[in-house]
């Protein structure tokens, strides 16, 4: 985010043509076999459950959201991000850096999403809406296609392997973190546990670490079958 900002500034200060940030372009090529997905949990965030597939015409990313148990001392609505690096082994959210935002629109003025070509790539609340106040014990579920997300790694929209997924409170506190991995095809979560991870095109910097999503991810995974079971509810 301060990398987004700052160059951004410079681009100003250098006299470049366009003063606003460039707008997102639709991707194209996501395989619809191709399944990334996040899993997380902690004190504040119960669950948190997002799979990213490609579509049918290749174009953007198919994303199914679920969140549950958002314990009421944390206010919303919630928002919720791709942020740029990885979760490292302690679990620290505030050292995922800011959000996905290769186009260096930053977060001002906030996402119109009317307009969500112009808006971060990774702003996924501003583009398609905040967890609602009601998921203090329900689950709650959404489902999108997102055209500017990208599942191919040589794209600067890709969401995978070194990105994250954060969940705010309503004034912007970090309150869970996961990792976005791979996921074997047609199996939940079955390959995430030693998806290795590089460092993104457009980190601020600070180690890109792998360890640690895998036994959070390994535990979560036990609770997958109650969430499921929610989510076959609702859809
Ligand atoms: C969490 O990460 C941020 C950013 O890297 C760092 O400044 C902070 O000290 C870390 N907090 C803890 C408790 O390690
Ligand atoms: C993700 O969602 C897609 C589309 O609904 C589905 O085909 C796939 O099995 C799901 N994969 C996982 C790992 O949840
Ligand atoms: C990943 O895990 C699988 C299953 O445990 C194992 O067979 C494989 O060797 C591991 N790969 C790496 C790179 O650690
Ligand atoms: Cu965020």
């Amino acid at each position: 985010m301060h990398f987004s900002k700052s160059a951004a500034l410079l681009a100003v200060a250098a006299g470049a043509s366009v003063v606003s940030a460039a707008d997102a372009p639709e991707t194209q090529g996501n395989a619809a076999t191709t399944v990334y997905e996040a899993r997380f949990s902690n004190a504040d965030v119960g669950n948190a459950y997002l799979n990213f597939t490609g579509t049918p015409d290749g174009v953007g990313v198919l994303v199914t959201a679920c969140f549950g148990n958002i314990v009421a001392a944390q206010a919303g609505p919630y928002p919720y991000h791709i942020h740029q690096m990885v979760v490292p082994a302690d679990n620290n959210c505030t050292a995922t850096g800011g959000h996905l935002d290769p186009y260096m629109r930053t977060d001002e003025p906030p996402c119109d999403a009317n307009a969500p070509q112009t808006c971060e790539v990774g702003d996924l609340s501003g583009k398609h809406g905040k967890i609602p106040l009601d998921v203090n014990t329900a689950m709650w579920c959404t489902s999108y296609v997102d055209k500017f997300l990208s599942l191919k790694s040589d794209d600067q929209a890709f969401i995978g392997n070194s990105r994250s997924i954060v969940v705010h409170n309503a004034e912007k506190v970090r309150l869970a973190c996961g990792n976005i991995v791979a996921a074997a095809a047609g199996g939940m979560g079955a390959s995430s546990a030693n998806t290795t991870t590089t460092p993104g095109a457009t980190s601020t910097g600070g180690p890109a670490v792998s360890t640690g999503a895998a036994g959070r991810i390994g535990a979560n995974a036990l609770a997958l079958g109650g969430i499921l079971g929610v989510a076959a509810m609702l859809f």
